[in-house]
């Protein structure tokens, strides 16, 4: 179990909000822009300072180091300049007594625009020229050559909307000013380092006089792996100015308002297949539409390209990815970071050419998945494939068979209430794609009483990284999981910190802080052997707390063989790096082995639509997951069922709206719709692939937070499955999300106002 629940459920977990303010902590807001695309003809502050209560109004030009916040690209700007690129860009910061001065006094400031052409869109965007990045193209084989050899070709358009992360706690963070004029910074990121340089370049500071500091964050889903960061060098800025902690925290509004989301796509696809359903060749350009600037857009558009055929093996490929700028706020990492949208758009493929070659979309599926011996278009090898074994697992367990005579005995017994299957493999690959970032280190501390602290470069979001590691390290030393506490993620204990992203973060400090624990642990063996008398430490042995040579129990305990060795002068701490072996990528020929492995899997999806009100339920879930050997069943559990569940909530109900000045308009929680209790699938079957391990992973485990997400493809193709019982042809090209509405459009409007044309 997560070792945050219990205090999660009392109440006793702190969040950046909890923390205990020093005195005189001052509180800061975020003036915004209201247009979309603008030069800043005046800025008036003056009535804003003489606000009471109001202790600074600071704009770019109190900025001493660059005023410069991108991470892959330097596009993007702390503060506007001349210039503002989105509704909700930040312009200014008003620090005042409290938050709710802060706030008032943002009206007292006076702005004038002259506005500039708005463009949202990114295929407009792409006409003019407006784009993050040159394409690029990753490519096997020759899908021009073989078009004219398959028995079916289709063409098709797909658009796929974004998504808000919600996470619950909003972002934010406080800047406390500390002795020689440096900051620490506590703050809800998934990137201390991130935040880190990035303060130390807005003041013109060496990263030594930065301190970030991370206990937990209340949700994140990558929302907070590059997005985290403004806040916290807003905070640290206003510090620096006025010597003293300052708290910037965005209320929900703010947040929805100002802070990017998944990226929106819209793609176009053509597939080439023989008679019998064997892919012959696939080709998709993906426009990304990534706001206004890059933040990790690229990064995101790459891993779409690498996740393009999702589960399949194709001889022939071509995928070529547009990251379009429009005036949007920089869309950025989400949970599956552009590969669900990839996966969406060859899966829109597959049923599609399912319905012309009148076949189930999984008998397209079965054909063509990928296995050993087979190579990924951008060069790896495939090995260890569970693909295949998931897939037929899930059929054979779940009974597809039976699945699908209850629902023709339903859809034959029912005329206005239509019931839909659709399958989903997924095939996910884990490691950050920048080999650079696949890098961890650890801090492990023995203390004299034989309790253990462990600090790593993990950030716990709920997802249960503390509760892997810890069990990882008491396994590796194997004293019971009560004795280790994980520290808060700090980035003077562990320097140059990757962001906890990728799926990733168990893997890296978990193997980092074995590495850690290991050394120790040996210190201790030697110890042991001296203090027993014996001359072999080798045969030293520690089980369950207890101390054993050669098999045999001896009169030394955990307790006394640590006390023994900090006494006989032995190092009780250690400090290690792990980097993940092996892999590279070649971005001049887009080809090499970026990943350290994949993570496989198949969902069943069932739905029930009401066909007269549009209405649908998603009924049951039946997967077959390839967790590796689970660290921790329930943690893994959890992460499946909820990835799951916000995978299906993106292609269903969550429907990010803007209007064409770029304004969100569903900017609350009352106009977007998040899955509830009450949405989740009633029957959730999630079945664990049995005999798979995983030599990359802590003790054989596999990485978990994202690969889940996909499964919820498939609650989309089931709700057009259920749609087709009732109008044949209806749904297909329906853009994502499938809403109620869009449902009840389809099955009863003759023009499909949604749709996209073919
Ligand atoms: N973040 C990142 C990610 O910087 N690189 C990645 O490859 C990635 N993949 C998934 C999620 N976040
Ligand atoms: Mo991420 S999408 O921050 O793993």
């Amino acid at each position: 179990m997560n070792t945050d629940t219990i205090k999660h459920v009392k109440g006793e977990s702190l969040f950046v909000d909890d923390y205990t303010l020093p005195e005189g902590t001052l509180h800061a807001a975020v003036f915004d822009s209201t247009v979309a695309h603008g030069k800043i003809k005046r800025l008036d502050i003056d009535k804003a300072l003489d606000f009471i209560g109001v202790r600074a109004v600071l704009t770019s030009k109190d900025i001493p180091g660059e005023n410069q916040i991108g991470n892959i690209i330097p596009d993007e700007t702390l503060l506007a300049g001349d210039e503002v690129h989105f509704t909700g860009e930040p312009i200014a910061i008003i620090v005042a007594e409290t938050p709710e001065i802060a706030r008032a006094a943002k009206n007292k400031i006076e702005i004038e625009f002259e506005e500039l052409p708005v463009i949202t869109d990114p295929r407009e965007a792409y006409e003019k020229g407006s784009l993050i990045a040159p394409p690029v193209t990753f490519s096997m084989g020759d899908v021009d050559s073989v078009w004219n050899g398959c028995d079916v070709v289709l063409e098709g358009k797909v658009e796929i909307g974004g998504q808000e992360h919600l996470y619950l706690e909003t972002q934010g963070a406080i800047a406390i000013p500390v002795e020689g004029g440096g900051i620490k910074i506590i703050s809800s990121t998934q990137s201390p380092t991130a935040v880190q340089r990035v303060a130390a370049r807005i003041l013109n500071f060496p990263m030594n006089k930065i301190e970030v500091d991370v206990l937990r964050l209340g949700g994140a889903f990558g929302g907070k792996e590059d997005q985290a960061t403004a806040w916290a060098v807003m905070a640290a800025l206003a510090t620096h100015k006025l010597k003293k902690p300052v708290k910037l925290v965005l209320d929900r509004q703010e947040d929805l308002r100002m802070t990017g989301k998944r990226h929106p796509y819209s793609a176009d696809y053509k597939i080439g297949l023989t008679s019998a359903g064997k892919i012959l060749a696939y080709e998709a350009t993906f426009y990304q539409n990534a706001g206004a600037v890059a933040d990790l857009s690229t990064a995101v558009l790459e891993r779409t390209l690498f996740h393009a055929t999702n589960s399949y093996y194709i001889p022939n490929v071509k995928a070529t990815g547009i990251s379009c700028r429009t005036n949007l706020p920089p869309n950025t990492a989400f949970r599956g970071f552009g590969g669900p949208q990839g996966m969406f758009v060859i899966e829109a493929a597959i049923h599609k050419a399912a319905r012309k070659l009148n076949i189930p979309a999984y008998e397209i599926q079965k054909k063509n998945l990928i296995q050993d011996g087979d190579k990924f278009y951008y060069g790896q090898q495939v090995e260890n494939s569970n693909a295949k074994r998931c897939f037929d697992e899930a059929v054979t367990e779940f009974n597809l068979p039976e699945m699908e005579e209850e629902i023709r005995k339903f859809n034959s017994a029912n005329h206005y209430i239509k019931k839909g299957i659709a399958l989903m493999p997924v095939c996910f690959g884990i490691s950050f794609t920048s080999s650079f970032l696949n890098q961890a280190s650890a801090l492990v501390h023995v203390y004299t009483d034989g309790s253990v602290g462990v600090s790593t470069a993990a950030i716990e979001m709920g997802q249960g990284v503390n509760q892997k590691i810890r069990t990882v390290v008491a396994n590796t030393f194997s004293i019971d999981i009560s004795r280790v506490k994980m520290e808060t993620t700090n980035t003077t204990r562990i320097a140059n910190t990757s962001p906890t992203a990728a799926s990733s973060g168990a893997d890296l400090n978990g193997n980092a802080a074995i590495i850690a624990s290991k050394n120790i642990l040996e210190r201790l063996k030697k110890s042991a052997a001296g203090e027993l008398k014996v001359d072999n430490p080798d045969l030293i042995e520690i089980k369950n707390e207890k101390i054993f040579y050669n098999g045999k129990i001896t009169r030394l305990s955990w307790e006394e063989l640590v006390w023994k060795t900090y006494f006989n002068r032995i190092s009780l701490s250690s400090h290690a790096y792990y980097a993940t072996p092996g892999i590279y990528f070649e971005r001049n020929i887009n080809q090499g082995s970026p990943f350290a492995y994949h993570v496989y899997g198949t969902a069943i999806i069932e739905s029930k639509v009401d066909c007269l009100r549009g209405r649908y339920e998603i009924e049951s879930v039946n997967v077959i997951h390839d967790f590796g050997e689970s660290i921790d069943t329930k943690v893994d559990l959890g992460q499946a069922e909820g990835g799951i569940v916000q995978g299906i909530g993106w292609l269903t109900v969550e429907e990010l709206v803007q209007n064409d000045e770029g304004k969100l308009l569903s900017n609350s929680l009352s106009t977007y719709k998040v899955p509830d209790i009450y949405s989740i699938p009633e029957k959730m079957n999630i079945r664990f692939l049995k005999n798979s391990k995983n030599k990359y992973g802590p003790f054989n485990s596999k990485a978990i937070g994202e690969p889940p997400f996909m499964y919820g493809i498939a609650a989309y193709f089931s709700i057009v499955n259920a749609m087709n019982e009732f109008k044949n042809n209806s749904g297909m090209e329906i853009s994502a999300p499938i809403t109620p509405e869009k449902v009840l459009l389809n099955l009863h409007q003759q023009v499909k106002t949604e749709a996209t044309a073919h």
